[in-house]
């Protein structure tokens, strides 16, 4: 036999051992899930049109009434912004079904709205698997209406209208959104909420869901609705003897998750494009600027976590213009800042990885990214650039993750240097990547 033979296959068998998983990791799910990156959060319901934030439940069905829904024009912005997802709040805490509920007489069928035949789930799963985008709900367990609400009888009233938004009617569901909230019903009771039974119901008719509340177990709230995941942010988190709402997680936990933490529940970043989640005629000269979305997304996508961007549609049923406008500036400056990769060729040895660059042309942005398929390992590491002196440092952070963007200061050089300064297991890094933005100021 070739003597090569064995010694190659000891080579392979070293290297498959040494990619071996690392700690919690990701489902496929969650994979494909954190591939989106960015997507919209769209709050609608009786507050469109009443101006409140956290309807009473007592407002008259007639309330909701948009004029001219266009579910296509929502589906079809955000794609056109680069967002490859939306989350549509299909029972916000007033109780208002978005969908005629079998389980509620507080619907879209209730009211005179296209006379009691409109369904905007339906309108927006539509929309959704014409465009190719995908469609998730926000179902809240907290419901200020229904009569049940504080009684134990309403944890079934609950798995009743989950199962007719989940059961088949509106297709695949990617993401799940369970809002911790849990005010007072109308009996001026608060509900003692059976999560293992509504994550059951949903998991039952949709598996591949990836289920969000302060601890998932799909993925985590980020701890603040302002739009910034931690610096240091771990996918993983340690869930026991927590639950949803009050009996969360810390803050710092949610925001930087918890290294070594036994599940994997990633972060997802929730901030509105508006001061409020609902749209008001009063907050359009409000909507965020371009400098404050590229913040975001350098705090959010940047660092690890999803970001799930809320842009509310207005009492038409449609995007309002000034948001629209300003999605698409926003994705105009993310196409302009990472449209040119200036490195040109990577190397590793052991934890530290040289990247060749263009020396004529200045970078400020270090994209890395990690296989997290194989489970988080980076805990620090540090990025610097070559010069006539010898290496100068240009960054030291914290944990990298699915991706994480370091803003460094405008550099020239023929090479940047990226060493992983400690790990819990062998770091596995993917494509390191510069850019140039000459767009955001801090
Ligand atoms: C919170 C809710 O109370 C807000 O109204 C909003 O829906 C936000 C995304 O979650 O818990």
């Amino acid at each position: 036999m070739n003597k090569w033979i064995p010694a190659l296959g000891l080579a392979l068998l070293l290297t498959a051992c040494e990619e071996k998983p690392y700690g919690a990791l990701p489902s496929p799910s969650q994979i494909a899930w954190q591939d989106m990156e960015m997507n919209i959060f769209c709050h609608f319901g009786p507050n469109t049109f009443t101006g409140l934030e956290w309807g009473e439940g007592t407002e008259a069905e007639d309330i909701f009434n948009p004029t001219a829904l266009d579910c296509r024009q929502w589906v079809r912005t955000a794609k056109a912004a680069g967002f490859k997802g939306i989350i549509l709040t299909a029972k916000h805490h007033d109780g208002f079904c978005l969908w005629p509920s079998p389980a509620s007489t507080h619907t879209v069928r209730e009211s005179s709205w296209r006379n009691g035949q409109g369904d905007v789930l339906k309108e927006l799963s539509e929309a959704c698997a014409e465009e190719g985008v995908k469609f998730g709900v926000y179902i809240s367990p907290w419901d200020r209406n229904d009569p049940h609400y504080g009684t134990p009888e309403y944890n079934d009233v609950f798995v009743q209208t989950l199962e007719s938004v989940l059961g088949g009617t509106y297709g695949p569901v990617f993401e799940q959104w369970f809002d911790g909230a849990n005010g007072e019903g109308p009996n001026g009771k608060k509900q003692v909420y059976d999560w293992p039974l509504f994550n059951g119901t949903v998991f039952k008719h949709q598996p591949q869901a990836v289920i969000f509340s302060d601890v998932g177990p799909g993925c985590r709230w980020v701890g603040n609705e302002e739009g910034h995941a931690g610096r240091t942010n771990w996918g993983t988190l340690n869930t026991e003897g927590f639950t949803p709402g009050q009996g969360g997680p810390s803050q710092q936990s949610l925001n930087e998750g918890d290294c070594s933490g036994s599940r994997w529940v990633p972060a997802e970043t929730d901030v509105s494009i508006r001061p409020g989640w609902f749209w008001r005629e009063s907050e359009n000269d409000k909507v965020k600027s371009v400098n404050e979305l590229l913040k975001i997304y350098y705090e959010s996508v940047g660092r690890n976590s999803l970001l799930l961007l809320n842009v509310p549609p207005d009492t038409r049923g449609r995007l309002h213009e000034v948001d629209s406008t300003r999605l698409m500036e926003f994705r105009a400056a993310l196409d302009q800042i990472f449209a040119q990769d200036l490195a040109v060729s990577q190397k590793r040895k052991g934890q530290v990885w040289t990247v060749k660059v263009n020396p004529e042309k200045p970078f400020n942005r270090v994209a890395l990214t990690e296989d997290i398929a194989k489970g988080q390992r980076v805990v620090s590491f540090m990025i610097e650039a070559r010069t006539a002196e010898g290496w100068e440092r240009l960054a030291e952070e914290s944990t990298i993750g699915h991706k994480r963007i370091v803003l460094v200061p405008e550099t020239c050089t023929s090479e940047v240097r990226v060493t992983v300064t400690d790990a819990l297991a062998k770091p596995l890094l993917g494509k390191i990547g510069l850019y140039y933005d000459s767009i955001y100021s801090e």
